[in-house]
């Protein structure tokens, strides 16, 4: 085809055009890269990318209540789809695009695809300030976009149309790396925006981006092979790079042949099944203390797609075999050399298969395995003590969780972000497949829940999804309950309110300094009420449950755990997105098992417990480790 045919469009229409036509294909199987675009119009999109969605309905425009919400839907969908597919997202110019940036932060720490279009301010200048715009007398070459530079692993402005034609490409290569991916930022001033341009046709012809699967250098796979056969006490740690490389399967066959056990990161939860009988569960601050006691004495931890986040390692604290080493299975070189590991970079699936080939009749020691089963046994049995506490008279979070679990499909998806849940879950939540378990842990984003679970459900529309949400989040963003109506993505949404940050008011009792600031409650003389107040605090007339209903959902309200149960099944039949609302209590919780997480405490003070904290805490700082 001549190099040289154009067609007249102006740039928005020429973007929309060319992301239909991208493709990804691995392992043979093809696909469109974008399921469509995410959008809120104002002056800086709406005649741009806003005329080009309408012109082009094939393309599908969703409509979104909050700018970061739409993001969170966007990166939680790719996360679902395991990367090979993503969103678009449009916003106008000013405090709708700055809305993105968190969301842009949550997607690039995740390493999620995600593709930002933000709306700016004029390129011809002639009219600044522009509504909404922050003005520099520096610069002129300057907006509220440049926020997303540090939050990108791509990021440009297009300023003259031509310049859309060296952009996309990089878009493109940066949002299908499994290694660099994240959100891809395109900023978009209005007038090159909406303005023509005689482009290119080999722009818009189909393109195909193949996601590879990168095999570990050979010498490196050896080396790897002699350290595992020369371990006694190895232990895999599976990250989220097990479930984007589809990797399950394999992993269980490598764990079925060498008899080495698993523990699983916030991410990787449900690489193995829950009842694997290698399967130790959760690990670091908020692990099991099946696996805490395994990486304790472990003497070789095999890393695999993780990028040891303070809570994995429990601040450096997990590992204590003195000459513990690492190998570390991943994409991207800059996770797999953590910890000064022998570093396999490459895909998980490619990597366990030439492994599994060089250790060919090995298997650990069969006293190590037995150990390794019966702490997996013991744990179970803990988790099955918590799914049977009844508390009262406001029922334990630990027992909601696990009527969930138990009357929630196997194949249904459970996501969740913030707050105390997030390391209940971590513990207790039985994933009985891959994508059973789906936890927003790397920001931690109090309102990801909801906008990410309507980016599930429209990622696996044939899954129940259940959001495990505090008031707290809910509180923060749950106007996507309206979008999820619109669009008829059922979503089951279990809202479960304690007054306020259960989980900041516990490190906060930890820290020596009472909860302060934690509980929804009135303030007395002037001072709002930390826990020793109790009961005397006066709660706020707060009704979250009518809060659901004025957006839509059929709200089922809950007292017991029996009602909570009845409620489970009636939101399975619910035509629309249910909100299942419960109060739970404030106090009880899940201990943490032989771990520890890091948070500095204040080293000089007025209070004496707060004194006490920091002593407790010189203690274990003197514990976290260098792997040098
Ligand atoms: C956007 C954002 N702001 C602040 C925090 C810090 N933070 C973590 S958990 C939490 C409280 C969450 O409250 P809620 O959703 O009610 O859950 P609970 O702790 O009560 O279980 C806060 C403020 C955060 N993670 N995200
Ligand atoms: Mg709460």
């Amino acid at each position: 085809m001549n190099q040289q045919t154009t067609k007249r469009l102006t740039t928005a229409q020429a973007i929309i055009t060319f992301l239909k036509n991208q493709y990804v294909e691995r392992d043979g199987v093809e696909r469109p890269f974008f399921a469509g675009c995410f959008g809120i119009f104002g002056h800086g999109n709406i005649a741009g990318i806003g005329q080009a969605l309408q012109q082009m309905p094939e393309f599908r425009y969703y409509q979104a209540r909050n700018e970061q919400a739409m993001v969170h839907a966007a990166a939680a969908f790719a996360k679902t789809k395991n990367r090979l597919q993503a969103f678009a997202c449009t916003s106008s110019i000013g405090p709708g695009a700055t809305n993105m940036v968190t969301g842009a932060a949550t997607a690039t720490i995740n390493r999620l695809p995600v593709l930002l279009l933000p709306g700016d301010i004029f390129a011809r200048r002639n009219v600044a300030p522009v509504l909404q715009q922050l003005e520099s007398e520096h610069s002129q070459d300057i907006s509220v976009n440049d926020c997303f530079k540090p939050v990108s692993r791509y990021w440009d402005r297009i300023s003259r149309p031509e310049q859309a034609l060296t952009a996309l490409p990089e878009a493109m290569r940066v949002l299908t790396s499994p290694a660099d991916t994240g959100a891809v930022t395109v900023a978009l001033p209005q007038d090159p925006q909406a303005g023509a341009y005689a482009f290119p046709e080999a722009l818009f012809h189909k393109r195909v981006w193949r996601i590879p699967r990168n095999r570990p250098d050979r010498g490196a796979l050896e080396q790897a092979a002699a350290w595992i056969r020369a371990s006694q006490r190895p232990l895999i740690i599976a990250g989220g790079g097990v479930l984007y490389a589809e990797a399950s399967g394999t992993l269980q066959h490598f764990v079925d042949q060498a008899g080495i056990p698993v523990s699983e990161t916030m991410a990787g939860k449900g690489s193995l099944r829950y009842d694997h009988p290698l399967n130790l569960g959760a690990i670091g601050a908020t692990g099991t203390f099946a696996s805490n006691r395994v990486a304790k004495d472990a003497d070789l931890v095999i890393g695999i797609g993780t990028r040891y986040s303070d809570f994995t390692t429990s601040s450096k604290t997990a590992f204590r075999y003195p000459d513990v080493r690492f190998i570390n299975i991943n994409v991207a070189s800059f996770d797999a050399s953590k910890h000064l590991a022998l570093p396999l970079v490459g895909d998980a699936k490619a990597a366990l298969e030439e492994l599994l080939l060089l250790l060919d009749g090995y298997r650990v020691d069969e006293s190590y395995r037995a150990h390794s089963e019966q702490l997996h046994s013991a744990w179970d049995a803990e988790v099955e003590r918590i799914y049977a506490i009844r508390n009262e008279p406001l029922p334990s979070q630990g027992e909601l969780i696990g009527a969930v679990n138990e009357l929630s499909a196997p194949d249904a998806i459970m996501v969740c972000a913030a707050g105390s849940l997030p390391g209940d879950l971590h513990k207790l939540w039985r994933s009985r497949h891959p994508k059973n378990y789906h936890l927003e842990y790397g920001y931690s984003c109090m309102g990801y829940e909801i906008a990410g679970g309507l980016g599930i459900k429209m990622a696996a529309p044939e899954r129940d999804v259940y959001v495990m949400v505090g008031d707290g989040s809910y509180l923060m963003m749950n106007g996507e309950i309206v979008t999820s109506i619109q669009e008829n993505h059922k979503l089951v949404i279990v809202l479960l309110d304690n007054d306020g940050y259960k989980s900041i008011g516990a490190l906060s009792r930890s820290l020596g300094q009472d909860g302060f600031g934690t509980r929804y409650a009135y303030p007395s003389n002037g001072v709002l009420p930390g826990d020793t107040a109790g009961a005397e605090a006066r709660t706020l007339p707060v009704d979250l449950a009518a809060n659901a209903r004025s957006l839509g959902a059929h709200v089922i309200e809950c007292k017991t755990y029996a009602d909570f149960v009845a409620a489970l099944s009636e939101a399975r039949t619910a035509d629309r997105t249910a909100v299942i609302y419960i109060q739970n209590d404030r106090y009880v919780g899940i201990p943490s098992y032989e771990s520890w997480w890091d948070v500095q405490v204040a080293e000089v003070s007025e209070m004496p417990q707060v004194e006490a904290a920091y002593a407790e805490w010189a203690k274990m700082r003197a514990q976290e480790r260098y792997f040098l």
